[in-house]
């Protein structure tokens, strides 16, 4: 019913011409051929693997594209109230085979580039990962926008297209860590669409006019550039609805400086335009951690200026008053990193659209929910007042006045509590002040939340109690986390995926997930168990062959696959995991050749990243670099242990782990990893939980049961009281821990080369040892007995890795969304059509 331009006879013979069939080979190798020789401009006589992952990789984004224009045509349409997801980071991977099976055309699309002549397994690892973020954080957006598709709920993501994602990882001979770029966009990106008629101008510095009589002000001068928006079409699965992840990337406002060009200073004229186009250079490469860099504050708000630019823009077409705006928009903010936003969002309703002052604040303060994902304290942003001040200005003069207000109702709510007025303050006192990013957040948003029920009571119970006893306890809940099982499962387990498949006879699980309960008793059925069990050591067999052929490390796939997966950080306690190989390892030296054949065959891989400035980190990869070399190579370890690191840790290193892993090792010091999202993927490909009382690992053994898991440690409630204990009393470490004395006597005999280069590491240990280290070393070893007794009862592992699997149906980011969406967004599905 739409009205076409020009002969619409002719308009719907070419877009029905246009139309492939799910089913249909050829029509899908017509399209690739088309982007064979036309796009690519290549001759089908010399296609590599490269142009042909480029060409198949296009017309699956043809695909994509229709369904994208069909729901925001629909949406527009509709005008459903909408949720933006906020996040600067979008850890995507890649997308080909995401793609279609999400379209359901996998079988086509390798049909189809078989008859064409290629392996499409080998076209899908042509594909470079798009690495647009860090960790745990960046990875959640990923699923999440993969989940909004899924479920049909109407929402875009919002973040920065980063001409480089986190850097390559290295590993040098020395086994330390060096970065390399990422130039991801070298080749083509197949997966977006430039917008180059959809940009904003963002202005940075300048001076700030007050309009004298009202709360309004005019902010000019300074430097202005562009934020230009590139498009990426995310699929949902089993539906027509695409969701939109939305990138900006700075580019000058003119190429150059006419003046500076003029008058012949050529230099000065192109300055300004690389300026501007360094600000999504790089994403920063740290987790867990603030760097108070003005190019980080520049990044922020060039991404939140720019996206409320265009939410606006769109919400006007609808013609409706600014008190309606929260009725269509939602803004998620995943950390504090949007938190600029809600100023930004003020200062457009005041300054530009005139809105006074008490108005604005109820619009944006129905607005906003802000995500919380960490505790820790150096994760916590706060930005210097000067930098602020000068960057910002107007958005500083803003800050006070929020400030202001909200101190004003703190006071007359518990008066003459100033020691709360100052915890409670956005801006910090001191020399320099400093800007509370989360204080600004809370302040402005209708809810808050943790990434599981642990993390969201520590947060009400310590860092924001004073903003729960003043917002009170409504503002403020739980979402727990999710992962995508289309990814983590149907994509990197295909086997596993088909066997559930099969079992339940129908696909539905895979937007249900709780319907793997179903499948629970199977852990009781011997050929069920022994079809499990032969999935898993594929898996292991496929990663064994990869770690063969790239690092050259021989592993026994009938030995138990350790994995612990994720970035270094001390909090994490990779040093938890070595340490306990380092102890098995000199039990094994020691044992009699009749001892050892009692050891349980042990293959304990790592992965991860450390921040380039993170000192610490970066000694723990050294330490286990250097222990695999020693240990690999002893003739009297034999099989019994393996260490693996395999460097350049990424989402589709993570697709070839995850489904071969045996033990999921989550050992943070409790009350330190908020939630964790590794322990879902582990847990939902059948590894066990060795894990700490922390994070989401509580609901995870909560529902796998507690005795199909190995949970250990000292819990979170007691963490302070021994952290006192081992600063203020310390004891000796050999007292703490006779068996990591043992570990540390052997490090610094040089047992794995210079010993002395661990002290740093080591050191803090010795002496206060912040993160419990020695304290948990004892039950640590504890668990992994327990681990060793149960692999050698192969029958009773299959049992619990099956238990734990079908477990796993809340840890999908189809209920984190589905929650969200109801407790928070208040949003509806809105599923296009089928025609
Ligand atoms: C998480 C971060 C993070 N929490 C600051 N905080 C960053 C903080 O660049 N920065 O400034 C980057 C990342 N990342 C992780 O979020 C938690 O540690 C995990 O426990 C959690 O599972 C994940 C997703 O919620």
């Amino acid at each position: 019913d739409e009205v076409l331009p020009g002969d619409p006879e002719v308009w719907k013979t070419a877009l029905k011409a246009e139309h492939v069939d799910k089913e249909d080979t050829q029509a899908v190798a017509n399209s690739v051929v088309r982007h064979v020789t036309t796009t690519l401009a290549r001759q089908a006589a010399n296609l590599d693997d490269i142009a042909a992952y480029q060409a198949t990789a296009l017309s699956v984004k043809d695909q994509l594209l229709k369904r994208w224009n069909e729901t925001t045509t629909y949406h527009t349409k509709h005008a459903p109230k909408r949720v933006y997801y906020f996040s600067i980071e979008w850890l995507m991977g890649r997308s080909l085979d995401n793609a279609v099976l999400n379209l359901d055309m996998r079988n086509t699309y390798e049909t189809a580039t078989q008859k064409l002549g290629f392996n499409f397994e080998d076209l899908l690892n042509e594909e470079r990962d798009a690495a647009l973020g860090n960790g745990g954080l960046g990875r959640l957006a990923a699923c999440y926008i993969d989940s909004m598709a899924t479920l049909n709920l109407p929402g875009w993501g919002y973040g920065l297209r980063y001409s480089y994602g986190i850097f390559k990882q290295l590993i040098s001979n020395t086994g330390e860590q060096l970065e390399a770029p990422d130039p991801w966009l070298d080749r083509e990106n197949p997966w977006e669409i430039a917008r180059i008629d959809v940009s904003y101008p963002i202005r940075f510095y300048g001076r700030v006019e007050s309009i004298p009589n009202t709360s309004r002000a005019i902010w000019s001068g300074g430097t202005e550039c562009l934020a230009v928006a590139y498009d990426v079409p995310v699929p949902g699965f089993a539906t027509k609805n695409t969701a939109n992840l939305r990138l900006w990337a700075s580019r000058p406002i003119q190429g150059f400086d006419l003046n500076s060009f003029n008058a012949g200073n050529y230099e000065a004229s192109v300055q300004s335009s690389s300026d501007a186009e360094n600000i999504t250079r790089v994403l920063y490469p740290n987790d867990n951690m603030y760097a108070g860099k003005e190019l980080r504050l520049k990044q922020q708000y060039l991404w939140c200026s720019a996206s409320l630019q265009d939410i606006l823009r769109r919400y006007q077409k609808l013609d409706l008053s600014w008190e309606q705006l929260p009725d269509y928009v939602v803004i998620q903010m995943n950390d504090t990193h949007p938190t600029i936003s809600i100023v930004e969002l003020m200062r457009i309703l005041i300054d530009e659209e005139e809105v006074p002052y008490d108005v604005a604040w109820k619009i944006t303060t129905k607005v906003f929910a802000y995500t919380n994902h960490t505790v820790l304290p150096e994760a916590l942003e706060k930005w210097p007042l000067p930098l602020f001040e000068n960057l910002l200005p107007r958005h500083l003069q803003l800050i006070y006045q929020i400030n202001l207000n909200f101190l004003n109702d703190v006071a007359k709510r518990f008066p003459g509590d100033m020691d709360r007025i100052r915890r409670m303050s956005i801006i910090e006192e001191g020399t320099p002040k400093f800007v509370r990013m989360a204080h600004l957040a809370i302040v402005g948003s209708f809810k808050v939340n943790g990434v599981a029920e642990l993390h969201s009571q520590l947060l009400q119970s310590t860092i924001f109690r004073d903003f729960v006893e003043f917002k009170g306890r409504d503002s403020f809940t739980n979402v727990t986390n999710g992962i995508t099982p289309r990814r983590w499962l149907l994509q990197c387990n295909p086997r596993l995926a088909q066997l559930i498949t099969d079992t339940l006879g129908s696909e539905h699980w895979l937007v249900h997930l709780k319907q793997i309960a179903q499948l629970l008793p199977m852990a009781d059925n011997a050929q069920f168990r022994a079809a499990f069990r032969e999935i898993k050591n594929e898996n292991k067999t496929r990663l064994a062959e990869v770690l063969a052929s790239e690092l050259n490390i021989q592993v026994d796939i009938d030995s138990v696959f350790t994995c612990q997966i994720k970035r270094l950080h001390e909090y994490k306690r990779q040093t938890l995991n070595i340490f306990g190989v380092i102890l098995r390892y000199l039990q094994i030296k020691k044992a009699t050749p009749e001892e050892r054949k009692k050891f349980v065959k042990h293959t304990a891989i790592f992965a991860g990243k450390a921040a380039p400035g993170y000192y610490i980190a970066k000694l723990v990869i050294r330490l286990i670099v250097n222990v695999s070399k020693i240990v690999n190579n002893d003739p009297d370890v034999g099989h019994l242990l393996r260490v693996v690191f395999i460097p350049d840790y990424s989402v589709s290193v993570a697709e070839v782990l995850v489904p071969a892993a045996d033990v999921s090792v989550q050992i943070s010091t409790a009350g330190t990893e908020a939630s964790g999202t590794s322990n879902m993927k582990l847990g939902l490909n059948g590894a066990l939980l060795l894990g700490t009382v922390d994070g989401a690992n509580i609901e995870i053994a909560e529902d796998v049961g507690e005795e199909n898991a190995f949970l250990f440690g000292h819990l979170a409630a007691d963490v302070d009281a021994v952290r006192y204990a081992n600063s203020y009393n310390p004891t000796p470490l050999a007292e703490r821990s006779p068996e990591l004395a043992e570990v540390f006597k052997a490090i610094e005999a040089n047992t794995f080369g210079d010993g002395h280069i661990y002290e740093p590491l080591l050191k803090p240990i010795y002496d206060n040892d912040y993160y419990l280290v020695s304290n948990d070393f004892g039950s640590y070893l504890a668990a992994e007995r327990l681990v060793d007794e149960l692999w050698r009862d192969q029958e009773e592992w299959t049992k619990k890795s099956i238990r734990t699997a079908f477990s796993m149906g809340d840890f999908t980011s189809d209920r984190s969304i589905q929650d969200y969406a109801d407790s928070i967004w208040s949003i509806e599905p809105d599923p296009v059509p089928e025609n």
